[in-house]
């Protein structure tokens, strides 16, 4: 058995929130966890459609985020949030909505680093001011003060991300 917790993962576009976060939920798979991913594939696309990378709707965002994140908890399951999530408060709200079952994982990538790999030339078009409030360029990324787990992706394999992640929750007693 498992008991259901919110893996809250935190980083810049192109850190590797989402690889990281298949990754594990792999891992889970394997060992017979239920779990659930919300990403911007089956989020920003559905259910924030309405929404865009100002302020406000990014905050918002992470609101609706939060709390369907909650209903997947309650339901049992081990959820995995990958949004940039860049604003401190929006992250400590979602930790007090959480409780004990929040952790934060700080997918930390340099902004070079993330710039170099440029996977869907979308720091190019920021530098080149075709895109507005972009996070890193010309919006804020506020980095975590204390996450559970720091991943610092630079000196590490995805591979090797992911178990950082499950030895955790194995050290939790999660699964
Ligand atoms: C940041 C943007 C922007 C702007 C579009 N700023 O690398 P990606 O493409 O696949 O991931 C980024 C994604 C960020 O959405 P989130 O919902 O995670 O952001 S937040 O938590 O801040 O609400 C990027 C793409 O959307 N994208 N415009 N201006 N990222």
């Amino acid at each position: 058995g498992h008991q259901p917790a919110l893996l809250w993962y935190t980083g810049l576009s192109g850190s590797g929130k989402s690889t990281i976060a298949n990754a594990v939920d792999r891992k889970l798979f394997e060992l017979g966890c239920h779990t659930y991913l919300l990403d911007g594939d089956n989020v920003r696309h559905g259910l924030n459609n309405d929404l865009g990378f100002g302020d406000d709707d990014r905050v918002e965002n992470i609101r609706r985020i939060t709390e369907v994140a909650k209903l997947f908890v309650d339901a049992g399951l081990i959820v995995g949030t990958a949004f940039i999530s860049p604003f401190r408060a929006d992250r400590a709200q979602a930790r007090k909505i959480a409780g004990e079952r929040f952790i934060e994982v700080f997918v930390d990538t340099p902004l070079a680093i993330c710039e170099q790999r440029d996977p869907k030339g979308l720091y190019e078009k920021a530098r080149a001011g075709e895109i507005a409030n972009f996070t890193g360029i010309s919006s804020p990324y506020e980095a975590p003060e204390s996450p559970e787990i720091h991943l610092r992706t630079a000196e590490m394999s995805v591979e090797a991300a992911a178990e950082q992640v499950t030895d955790y929750l194995r050290r939790k007693g999660f699964i």
